[in-house]
This record gives C-alpha cells, sequence and structure tokens, in this order.
C-alpha cells in the first residue's frame, strides 16, 4: 500500500471498531466526524501520511480506578471512576466529568473525541478529555455526595493539574460537586491553582460559567438565523433538559424574546403553552438544582400538562434545542420536528441526534447545529476561567459576555468557511473540519508522538 493510499470510510470504521469492539456510542461519534472529514482528508495527503485520523480516534491515555466510600448507613460502596486524556496537541486536556448510572468506556470516550473538535473550534489553547464515574447522585444526601466525590478525586488528583489537565462539570457535576472536588484536591496538594473550572465565584469561579453552554448554544442559533436574515425574536421553541444547559438555554431564549414551550427530565416533559417566564424559571431552578425533584412538579404548580415517559419533538413549534442528553432524538422524533414545522435544531447536549435523525433532518433541510460549535460556550468560558486562575484577577459578567458571544460568532464563522456549499452552511461539515485542522496540524509538526 502506497503511504498516501486514500483513505475510505467504510474501511476505516471496519478498523475502528475492531480495535474498540462494543463502544457503540464512540463508534457513533466517529463516524459522524469521520464521514464530513475523510473527503478533505483525501484532498490533503499530509494528514494520511501522518496517520493522523487513525491517531486522533485513539486517546492518549485512559485511567480507570476504584472509588470506594461510605454510606449514611455505614455501608462501603463501590463505583467505576474514569478519565479519559484523549488529546493534549493544543492545550492541557480539558473536559468536564459525568456522575450518571449509564457512564461507560464508550460514552466517556465519545465524549472525549467530541471534545477534542469543540475545544479546538473555541480558538482557546485547549486539549481534550473526558472522565467521570457511574455513581448515581439520585437520592444521596449531601454528605454522601461529599464522601464520594473526596474518594474520586484521592485518585483523580494523581493525574491532573492546572498545565495536565483541568476537568470540569457535565451531567450530574455541578457547583456542589465541583466545590467538594476542588477542597480534596487542594487539601491532598498543598496548593491553590485553577485545576477545575466552575468553580464557586469565592473560589476561583468565573462569572457566567454557569450560564455560559446554556447562553451560547442560543447565541449560535441566533448567528445561524441572522446568516438566512431571520431572528429569534417572536419564535416558540422547544428544550429538552431542565439541568444546566437546559435552564439557561431557556433564560437567553426569553431574552432574546423567544418563546419557551417544553422543558423535560429522565421521567418526562411539560408543555406549557403559555410559555416560561422569569418566575417560572426561577421555579425551575430551585426546583432542579436547590431541591433536585421531578419536572412533573413544574406541571402541577403552574398547571399544565406533564407527559410521562414522552419527548417534546411532537409538540409544534419553530426552534428545538435538545439539552439532556445522548440520543435523545431519534428517526421518528425528527419526522415529528419536521412535521411540525420545524426551522432549526441546535444541539445544546453532546450529540443528542441520532445518525438516522440527523440523516432525516438534513434531507429535509433544516438548519443544524452539532454540539461541538453550538455547545462550546461552556468549555470556552471554562477556557477564560483558567485565564483568570493564572493571571490571578476576575473579569466581569459584561467583559465576560462579550468575550463569550465572540467566541460563538468565531465558530460561526469557522463552520461557514469549511461548510459552505452551493450558498447552504453544512455545519456539521463545517464544525468537524474546522475542528480537524487545527489540531491536525499541531500534530503533524509534532511528528510522530
Ligand atoms: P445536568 O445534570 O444539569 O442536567 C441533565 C438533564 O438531562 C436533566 O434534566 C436530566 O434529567 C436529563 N437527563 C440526563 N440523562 C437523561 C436520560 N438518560 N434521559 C432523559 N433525560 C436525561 O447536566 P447538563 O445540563 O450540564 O448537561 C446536559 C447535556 O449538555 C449533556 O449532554 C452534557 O454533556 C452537555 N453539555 C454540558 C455542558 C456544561 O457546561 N454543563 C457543556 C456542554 C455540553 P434527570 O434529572 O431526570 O436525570
Ligand atoms: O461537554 C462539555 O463541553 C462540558 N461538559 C464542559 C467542559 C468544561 O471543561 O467546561
Amino acid at each position: 500500500m502506497s503511504k498516501t493510499e486514500e483513505l475510505n470510510l467504510e474501511d476505516f470504521m471496519t478498523g475502528l471498531i475492531k480495535r474498540n469492539p462494543g463502544e457503540t456510542e464512540f463508534h457513533q461519534a466517529v463516524e459522524e466526524v469521520a464521514a464530513t472529514v475523510i473527503p478533505f482528508i483525501n484532498k490533503n495527503p499530509i494528514y494520511i501520511e501522518n496517520q493522523i485520523l487513525e491517531r486522533m480516534t485513539e486517546p492518549d491515555r485512559t485511567i480507570i480506578f476504584r472509588v470506594c466510600w461510605e454510606d449514611d448507613s455505614g455501608k462501603i460502596r463501590t463505583n467505576k471512576g474514569y478519565r479519559v486524556q484523549f488529546n493534549n496537541s493544543i492545550g492541557p486536556y480539558k473536559g468536564g466529568l459525568r456522575f450518571h448510572h449509564s457512564v461507560n468506556l464508550s460514552i466517556l470516550k465519545f465524549l472525549g473525541f467530541e471534545q477534542t473538535f469543540k475545544n479546538s473550534l473555541t480558538t482557546l489553547p485547549m486539549g481534550a478529555g473526558k472522565g467521570g464515574s457511574d455513581f448515581n447522585p439520585k437520592g444521596k444526601s449531601d454528605r454522601e455526595i461529599m464522601r464520594f466525590c473526596q474518594s474520586f478525586m484521592t485518585e483523580l488528583s494523581k493525574h491532573i493539574g492546572p498545565d495536565i489537565d483541568v476537568p470540569a462539570g457535565d451531567i450530574g457535576v455541578g457547583a456542589r460537586e465541583i466545590s467538594f472536588m476542588f477542597g480534596q484536591y487542594k487539601r491532598l496538594k498543598n496548593e491553590f491553582t485553577g485545576t477545575l473550572t466552575g468553580k464557586a465565584l469565592e473560589f476561583g469561579g468565573s462569572l457566567i460559567r454557569k450560564e455560559a453552554t446554556g447562553y451560547g448554544a442560543v447565541y449560535f442559533m441566533e448567528e445561524m438565523l441572522q446568516h438566512r436574515g431571520d431572528t429569534i425574536k417572536g419564535k416558540s421553541c422547544l428544550v429538552s433538559g431542565s439541568g444546566n444547559v437546559a435552564q439557561f438555554a431557556a433564560q437567553k431564549i426569553m431574552q432574546l424574546g423567544g418563546k419557551v414551550l417544553t422543558l423535560s427530565d429522565s421521567s418526562g416533559f411539560i408543555h406549557d403553552p403559555e410559555g416560561l417566564n422569569d418566575e417560572k424559571l426561577n421555579y425551575l431552578i430551585e426546583l432542579k438544582t436547590v431541591r433536585r425533584g421531578r419536572i412533573s412538579e413544574y406541571a402541577e404548580k403552574y398547571k399544565c400538562h406533564f407527559h410521562e415517559g414522552k419527548r417534546p419533538w411532537a409538540i409544534k413549534a419553530d426552534l428545538a434545542f435538545p439539552c439532556a442528553t445522548q440520543n435523545e432524538l431519534e428517526l421518528q422524533d425528527a419526522k415529528d420536528l419536521i412535521k411540525g414545522g420545524i426551522i432549526a435544531i441546535t444541539e445544546g447536549a453532546n450529540m443528542p441526534t441520532t445518525h438516522e435523525a440527523i440523516t432525516a433532518i438534513k434531507k429535509a433541510n433544516l438548519v443544524f447545529a452539532p454540539g461541538k460549535a453550538a455547545n462550546a460556550g461552556g468549555v470556552a468560558v471554562s477556557g477564560l476561567e483558567m485565564t483568570q486562575n493564572s493571571i490571578r484577577l476576575a473579569w466581569s459578567r459584561e467583559e465576560l459576555e462579550e468575550r463569550l458571544k465572540n467566541i460563538m460568532r468565531e465558530i460561526h464563522q469557522q463552520c461557514v468557511n469549511y461548510g459552505t456549499e452551493e450558498k447552504q452552511v453544512d455545519y456539521i461539515k463545517g464544525a468537524n473540519i474546522a475542528g480537524f485542522v487545527k489540531v491536525a496540524n499541531a500534530m503533524v509538526a509534532y511528528g510522530a508522538v
């Protein structure tokens, strides 16, 4: 075989599946990227000669460890802990920690792989990683959460550091968990550095970090609509999820004059035809982050309908924001959205849309923003938190919001530059190629490492 023989998607995926058996989410994430990046690679043989895609799909290292902790009844419990350090070509490993009973290596590898491209798109010097545990935080007391986080960090602390790997939050990991983990890290290392992001403001956290992912996703939607001469103002919106990303996506939609009709959690969705308002949003935030209750309580309080065990995609609306979890928008959901006259879809979550659903959405010519571009605002402000920690200063809300807006605008522009075909923007192609080029060029420059 000649050194520059063209890559072929099918052969590439056969090899990847063989090397990573059973990791279906990881296969799915790689295939979505490979399908758009391989034609680009074939036009730029230097990436074939350097085996860039093969190397980019293999994490630098994967750390798996046991986490033992004591529950409130005195019983010893055991969970799995992980950190997948995916790629540090353009900066220290950076990415969230997920605590959810479904966490496994396939899910963390898909998330770490996505993070490589997302972090590259932010314009900031951040490599990619992801970690977490199959620990289920639901129903646990604050003390149990604390003991789990301390035990988890006791091992994780050996592998991270401000110039090595900087974790943050994701599903099941918010301000409470980051605080417990940062406290333990500080105690073990006897140092005060910005080794985690998403910290509270009192100890090195950044303003608008908690809002950043949701706000960024809505800014991205606004950029896409403006590119077509349209705007969010006056549009009805479907939002799924009711956690960190969904809450602040909903807030920004309202601020830009849109109407939020739905929210969801793992037990179902609420449909509020009147739309969310500030009071309802405050109730939601209190319900989900303080009381840790169920979304059905919103329906009881505001006398609207709770659809148990269902997703919101069959409700008629203009815009959709899946902000809960992976594969929550399947083929039938895409058909429902198309039937309901949806104009555009922006992924607040990571890989919420299945491959079959994306194919249907593309065929229907809808505007579609992949998560690695649209939800990059969160990690971007994490990057700004790292900068503030390094220079030991804290920037103002206005300054940070302006920087976030500019970063989302810049990501949109990169998608336009690499994804425009016959005056239409393919945001999946644009985000994948733009994210790829920066990391790939760094890897080529380093040689075989
Ligand atoms: P949270 O834990 O704050 O909220 C998660 C929400 O999704 C909850 O409403 C939860 O419902 C719901 N959910 C979780 N798992 C499932 C499931 N299997 N089926 C249905 N609903 C589910 O997480 P975030 O808001 O931080 O994260 C949401 C998504 O956004 C994830 O895909 C994450 O990777 C992504 N993301 C997050 C970023 C961040 O900065 N936090 C940055 C970029 C992306 P329930 O309470 O019932 O579990
Ligand atoms: O998926 C993501 O980008 C995140 N969970 C945020 C990562 C971060 O380091 O802020």
